[in-house]
């Protein structure tokens, strides 16, 4: 028998009736008979006589005929009368709403936040306070530069926003998963998201840092170089929205009943580990396909395997935050994990894909003042710019006030208020008394309530009305340093090449030179590579106002020391050709299965394959449209006759050659080393690519690839490496 994955194939068995065609749904039947007249005899396509299924214009008026419009006879002009006609067109003219001027592409979910561990001590917010509790949750993910029809897999970073349908309110958390920002003023958020964005008179590139007017940016402000080594990490390309940190970036306060408070920084965790792509890899996946994020979340979701996140806080007083070496109100700082610790206090489980991508992922509206009371906010600059902005931008994006009508932005909770009418006003307060203080009694509507209601921190204020940023604020290198020195040598490399690639793509050799004087202070050896790999002679440093401060690494920051332990989640291309050995498939898809993996057959036909007992499998992937950038590892395991197929193929060819070039562990079958050969792939020259001749070889392929890749391989297949330099 077959095995098949339940999550993302299905075999087709042998003996297996030919496939049917199923009828048409309704309302995709093919076009009337041309010149019959409307409803002479009841045959238009759209027919149905169930009323509950009938086809109704905005107005509820049941429609007879959709695809032709009035007209007067059959070749004559089309009558302005025809409202049906009108309706249909005018709806369709206005289906677009302005996309996000940032976070434009996102995709989103529903789930559940269960908290585990109560900070009823430190603060008000029920949803924070009681264990077991479930609240229901919308989550969006995001890339920040492209417009909403850019890949998935850009160099970029992600946003993580979360709203928590709280019984006290609506309570957003607008993370990125990134745990600082380029800047430290909201005042230069235009600015800074103007360089980014495509240049204005070409109008490209899209979706890319790499080019002149970002690091021009960058590199005249010394304050974004601690997030620059964040975005060249592997942290800006993830190999999934489920493998991604959320970080609220920002402190905010909690404040508990008797009004104390304490400061806190949130984190969401990712049960699945942190994972990433390689640069090469990424750029093919976004031709291979542009939606591999939502793709991959959606299908997570809908085969079960639901994506989970630990909430995290660190906690701290004002007296801790005194002792920092660094002001926790400048959002380009973190707290590094050792010095305050990342106390989990719950979980959250995406459970439900969205019914309508539009209605949920596309009008969701998000804002950082949103918080119930409980939590409050910090002296944070760049908090307070965006609590103006996400509240303006729904405006121009949804059209109104009354956004919050829309379902995934309505709170749970009861809504009371005196606040009325505006567009799309769904549910004005009722009753005849409309403002306060009245003297109706019960019939005046709901009151203030000092006790439930929230009261902000009444935290201290003195100084001069000025222009300025804090003195406190001023060392711009030293967390980048100390995040360059917390990487795994594999994963500075990434960091040099990346710098290499985006200034390569900088045409003017003063930008590349700024920018690299900024790299001198943040670590020499980043620096010489990078001056290396652009051909240029090491420039000066760039003037600091501060030295950098040589800080012990953090291994929280490094992706490799928190990746996967299991193959659970990911996903195994297992390319079949006719004829390969149905006991080492099943073998292999067995102990897939029980790790909880992913595995999808690629082959020479989406057909399918016939293997060596006769069993038929189907093809989930054909590949040319199934390049080996689609999985986070491959087994190749051709019949002796395919092989000789494939290795006249250039896909074929691509498939195990680029595998092996982003550092996959290779299953390699008894009748793979021809296609190996003329991918000119030397597989027995490598730990990754592991034997797969016969069934009892599956178990320890699989527990191979629990590692995420084969790194050693990258020092013998990348020229770069060469330069790499121990820090
Ligand atoms: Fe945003 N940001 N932002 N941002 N941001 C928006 O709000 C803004 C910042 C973040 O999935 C916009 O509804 C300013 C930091 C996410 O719908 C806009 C500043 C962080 C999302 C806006 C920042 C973020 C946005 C665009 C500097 C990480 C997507 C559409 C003061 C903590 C939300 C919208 C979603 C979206 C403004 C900086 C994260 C224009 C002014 C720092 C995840 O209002």
């Amino acid at each position: 028998m077959a095995k098949s994955s339940t999550k993302a194939n299905s075999g087709k068995l042998k003996g297996e009736s030919p496939i049917k065609v199923p009828p048409l749904p309704p309302g995709s039947d093919l076009p009337t008979s041309f010149a019959e007249p409307q409803g002479s005899g009841g045959e238009t396509h759209q027919s149905t006589a169930d009323a509950a299924l009938t086809m109704t214009t905005q107005q509820g008026v049941p429609v007879a005929d959709a695809q032709n419009s009035l007209k007067a006879g059959p070749r004559g002009p089309t009558l302005l009368e025809d409202f049906i006609l009108r309706e249909k067109i005018f709806h369709f003219d206005h289906e677009r709403i302005p996309e996000r001027v940032v976070h434009a592409r996102g995709y989103g979910a529903h789930g559940v936040f269960e908290l585990t561990d109560s900070l009823a001590e430190y603060t008000r917010a029920d949803v924070l306070s009681t264990v077991g509790q479930q609240t229901e949750v919308f989550v969006r993910f995001s890339t920040v530069a492209g417009n909403k029809g850019s890949s998935d897999l850009a160099r970029d970073v992600r946003g993580f926003s979360v709203k928590l349908y709280t019984k006290q309110g609506n309570w957003d958390i607008v993370g990125n998963n990134i745990p600082v920002f380029f800047i430290q003023d909201a005042i230069k958020f235009p600015d800074l998201v103007h360089a980014v964005k495509d240049e204005p008179d070409r109008g490209f590139p899209q979706a890319q840092t790499a080019h002149d007017n970002f690091w021009d940016f960058a590199s005249l402000s010394p304050e974004a170089w601690h997030m620059i080594m964040w975005i060249m990490s592997d942290r800006a390309i993830p190999r999934s929205f489920r493998t991604i940190e959320g970080f609220g970036v920002h402190s905010f306060r909690l404040v508990n009943a008797e009004g104390k408070s304490t400061f806190v920084k949130f984190h969401w965790k990712p049960r699945q580990g942190l994972q990433s792509v390689a640069w090469n890899e990424a750029v093919k996946i976004n031709g291979a396909d542009p939606d591999f994020h939502r793709r991959d979340l959606w299908q997570a979701i809908e085969s079960g395997d639901f994506p989970q996140w630990d909430l995290g806080v660190q906690l701290f007083d004002q007296e801790t935050a005194d002792k920092l070496p660094f002001d926790h109100l400048d959002a380009t700082k973190l707290i590094p994990e050792e010095d305050i610790p990342v106390r989990i206090i719950g979980t959250m489980t995406l459970n439900r894909n969205v019914d309508n991508f539009f209605a949920s992922t596309e009008q969701v509206a998000f804002c950082t003042a949103n918080v119930p009371p409980g939590v409050d906010f910090s002296d944070d600059p760049l908090l307070h710019g965006r609590n103006f902005s996400y509240l303006d931008t729904q405006l121009k994006r949804l059209g109104g006030p009354n956004f919050t009508h829309i379902p995934v932005n309505a709170p749970r909770c009861p809504v009371m208020n005196f606040q009325q009418d505006g567009h799309m006003a769904m549910r004005n307060p009722i009753g005849r008394v409309n403002y306060e203080p009245n003297s109706w009694g019960a019939e005046g509507g709901p009151r203030e309530n000092p006790e439930a209601g929230f009261v902000s921190f009444p935290a201290e204020t003195q100084g001069n009305k000025q222009r300025i940023r804090s003195e406190t604020f001023s060392d711009h290198y030293s967390q980048a340093r100390q995040f360059f020195v917390s990487q795994q040598p594999i994963e500075q490399k990434h960091i040099g090449d990346a710098l290499v690639f985006e200034l390569s793509k900088v045409e003017r050799v003063d930008i590349r030179a700024r920018a690299v004087s900024h790299l001198r202070n943040v670590h020499d050896d980043l620096a010489a590579t990078v001056a290396d790999g652009l051909g240029m002679a090491l420039p000066d440093a760039a003037k600091a106002t501060r030295p950098t401060l040589d800080l012990p690494p953090s291994p929280a920051l490094s992706i490799l020391g928190n990746g996967p332990d299991s193959f659970k989640g990911r996903k195994m291309g297992i390319f079949l050709t006719d004829g390969s050995e149905a006991a080492l498939f099943t073998a292999l898809t067995d102990v897939l299965d029980a790790e909880g993996a992913v595995w999808e057959v690629v082959a020479p036909k989406i057909g399918g394959v016939t293997l060596d007992d006769g069993m038929a499998v189907a093809a989930k992937q054909k590949i040319d449209g199934g390049p080996s950038v689609l999985f986070d590892a491959v087994a190749v395991l051709p019949s002796a006759d395919g092989v000789q197929m494939l290795v006249k193929d250039g896909a074929s060819k691509d498939f195990v050659s680029d595998a092996f070039g982003h550092c996959k562990f290779i299953g390699v079958g008894a009748n793979a080393k021809p296609l190996f050969d003329e991918a000119r792939v030397p597989p027995e020259l490598d730990d990754g690519c592991l034997p797969l001749a016969k069934p009892a070889d599956a178990k320890a392929f699989v527990a191979a690839c629990r590692a995420l890749r084969f790194w050693p391989r990258e020092m013998t297949v990348d020229l770069d490496a060469a330069s790499i330099k121990k820090s």
